[in-house]
């Protein structure tokens, strides 16, 4: 990898590992130089990009316009030759889909609370115009308050003539598709979306889909019939609003409109959920600009100036987190690069000491697990070799960032990088960019008036809903089940305090009687209590090879599962045996198993991290389960197939 890539990126950013990949881009966990906040870097390489370039013009264009509370923020775009970077508001929660999975489902109270949210950013997004076309819990991130964000903008059309055009490309997830997209008829894109959203609720509400089959033709049929099953913890009201926004005839569908005042989503709140922006672009804030002039030596007004040219440059990114620095109650201060600025005399390493220092307040307590280091790590290279990505080397970044001694003093200078991306091509998305004046932070009256017209026939998007995707299983009495069921000679006691609040890893639950069990043994947080049967039956195996370190230390967090067991290694031996099993390659680095499962013709379809560790309250064992790449559902069926075949061979 050329160090000129990444040269600009790093001129800003310091770069950490991986955090997740989203079809053709990888994620990374960046921090922002100046003011030491934490984002996520959407790196894309355009080579590797072709077809798919126009998907990512639609996602920078649309999110340029958006500035929502419930939606992800776009601080900066980086165009290089080969690269587009694309710099992400960092939502330390991860994804949504593992928030309900390790929790097996949300109770009606906490849906509401997260549907709520839905409700805003959807509302809001088809304000401006926008339909998302691929909302699903995968696509909503926990952000640092627990609040929800959506992403992914690749697959949103903003029709020319407004949100009642109809709209021909089928798009999406398939099990999240609402029937007239997936019959292929032009559809009204809020409309879809609302679909996706009774879905979505199901998914909150039941930890599993609505529709779902093996085969893509019968979850066709399936959608089309618009029949599913309404497990009995469902509440009468939820009943009632699934049935409404899961209405086969669009026409019959909820609008969003009336979702905002819907009794379900008002119990409890008498208000109707508030879809407008609380962070409008147009409105600058003073203490930032202040604190902006200063640094870069130049007066309110030349500054103000350059912040509302919103060319989604530095100049805009330092403005957007110094802002969203104080809203986080930190004090409204640019790191000061004094040293930095000095011709070459002065150390570029006395900057990054100083910024470490900066940093040490940043917000580590929120992380699942400590980032260790502020370079690259072997680890952060395993990955990138293990995708056949060739990573930065530690000695080029070194010496790279020793030729960087004017790092932070380049004055704002906007650049115009976005304007060489190729225009897209899809012709249901107009040139979005709104006029300046007409930025987001005006209210428009959330619903336009309708001017039907038929959309062009354009060929569906077959690369995107994919009919032959091969699926592992849809069996919905999940393998952890059979476990659960037979758990009553358990020999694991797991007192109460070893439970972690947060996710309601219950351990506990082993003790339910069967009916609970039945309930509870759906999904991930039934992993829990598989795991910690097959862990307690271990023998103790001798591992080449791991002797070496220990298991990393980790903070509790919904994507680290509590085991009741004090030998790191036999967790490890005996996920190592199973893999194999269930057709999964596997890396083994130190405790981390960095696991993929492909295609017969030899595509990855599947990337997860499986990584033993060591939590400290409780003095516990962890599994540490990251999904990188693959669908959602699949994965999670897929390691609770591993983890029930663990204990099929130890008993
Ligand atoms: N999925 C559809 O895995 C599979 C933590 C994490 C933290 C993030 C902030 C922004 C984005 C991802 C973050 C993230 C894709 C982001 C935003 C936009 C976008 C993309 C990503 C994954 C990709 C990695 C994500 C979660 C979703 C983590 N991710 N861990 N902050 O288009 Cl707008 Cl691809």
């Amino acid at each position: 990898m050329a160090v000129d890539n990444y040269e600009e990126l790093l001129k800003y950013y310091d770069l950490h590992e991986t955090i997740g990949t989203g079809g053709f881009a990888k994620v990374k966990l960046g921090t922002h130089l100046l003011t030491g906040e934490k984002v996520a870097i959407k790196i894309m390489d355009k080579e590797s990009l072709g077809d798919d370039l126009p998907r990512v013009k639609t996602e920078i264009e649309a999110m340029k316009n958006l500035s929502h509370q419930h939606v992800c923020r776009l601080y900066h775009v980086i165009e290089t030759p080969k690269k587009i970077f694309m710099v992400l508001e960092y939502c330390p929660g991860g994804e949504l889909f593992d928030y309900i999975i390790a929790k097996d489902r949300l109770t009606e109270e906490e849906a509401r609370v997260f549907f709520r949210q839905i409700v805003s950013a959807v509302a809001y997004i088809h304000s401006q115009g926008y339909a998302h076309r691929d909302l699903k819990p995968e696509n909503l991130l926990i952000d640092g308050d627990h609040n929800l964000k959506l992403i992914d903008f690749g697959l949103c059309a903003k029709p020319k003539g407004g949100m009642d055009y109809h709209l021909m490309t089928c798009c999406g997830s398939p099990a999240y598709a609402a029937p007239e997209l997936i019959q292929g008829k032009a559809y009204i894109g809020s409309e879809a979306d609302i679909w996706s959203m009774g879905v979505l609720m199901y998914a909150l509400m039941c930890g599993y889909l609505p529709f779902d089959d093996d085969n893509v033709m019968v979850l066709y049929k399936k959608i089309m019939r618009g029949k599913y099953e309404i497990p009995k913890w469902l509440s009468p009201g939820s009943v009632l609003l699934l049935s409404q926004m899961l209405q086969v005839d669009p026409k019959k569908r909820i609008s969003v409109k009336h979702l905002l005042r819907h009794p379900w989503l008002m119990q409890g709140y008498h208000c109707p959920v508030e879809w407008y922006s609380k962070c409008p672009l147009g409105y600058l804030d003073e203490d930032c600009v202040t604190e902006l002039s200063v640094y870069y030596k130049h007066s309110k007004e030349k500054m103000s100036h350059l912040i509302t040219e919103w060319n989604y440059d530095h100049t805009t990114a330092t403005y957007l987190l110094l802002q969203a620095k104080k809203a986080r109650g930190k004090p409204v201060r640019l790191v000061r690069a004094s040293a930095a600025v000095e011709p070459s005399g002065s150390s570029f390493k006395e900057l990054r000491a100083r910024n470490k220092l900066n940093f040490e307040d940043a917000d580590t307590a929120e992380l699942p697990y400590v980032f260790g280091s502020m370079e690259f790590s072997d680890d952060e290279m395993f990955y990138e070799d293990f995708n056949g990505i060739e990573p930065i080397s530690m000695k080029e970044r070194t010496k790279f960032r020793a030729e960087l001694n004017s790092v932070n003093s380049a004055p704002a200078t906007p650049l115009k990088q976005h304007t060489q991306i190729k225009q897209s091509e899809d012709k249901e998305n107009s040139d979005s960019k709104l006029p300046k004046s007409e930025g987001p932070f005006l209210h428009p009256a959330p619903w336009t008036p309708i001017t039907k017209k038929k959309g062009v026939l354009t060929t569906p998007n077959n690369n995107i809903l994919m009919p032959g995707k091969e699926k592992m299983s849809t069996n919905k009495d999940s393998p952890m089940k059979k476990i659960v069921q037979a758990s009553s000679d358990m020999t694991a006691t797991i007192s109460p305090e070893r439970r972690c609040r947060s996710v309601d890893l219950d351990l506990n639950q082993v003790h339910l009687d069967s009916a609970q069990k039945k309930k509870g043994a759906k999904v991930f947080g039934s992993l829990e209590r598989g795991l910690d049967r097959v862990i307690t039956m271990l023998t103790p195996n001798k591992r080449k090879g791991c002797a070496r370190d220990g298991p990393r230390k980790l903070r509790a967090h919904y994507n680290v599962t509590m085991i009741n067991l004090l030998n790191p290694d036999q967790l490890l031996n005996e996920i190592v045996r199973v893999l194999p099993q269930k057709n999964v390659d596997y890396v083994q680095k130190g405790y981390t198993l960095k696991c993929k499962t492909q295609s017969d013709f030899g595509k990855v379809t599947m990337q997860f991290e499986l990584e033993v560790c060591q939590l400290n309250k409780p003095d516990v064992v962890g599994i540490r389960r990251q999904r990188l790449k693959g669908d959602a559902w699949v994965y999670k069926r897929l390691v609770e197939d591993i983890l029930s075949s663990c204990k099929v061979t130890m008993v």
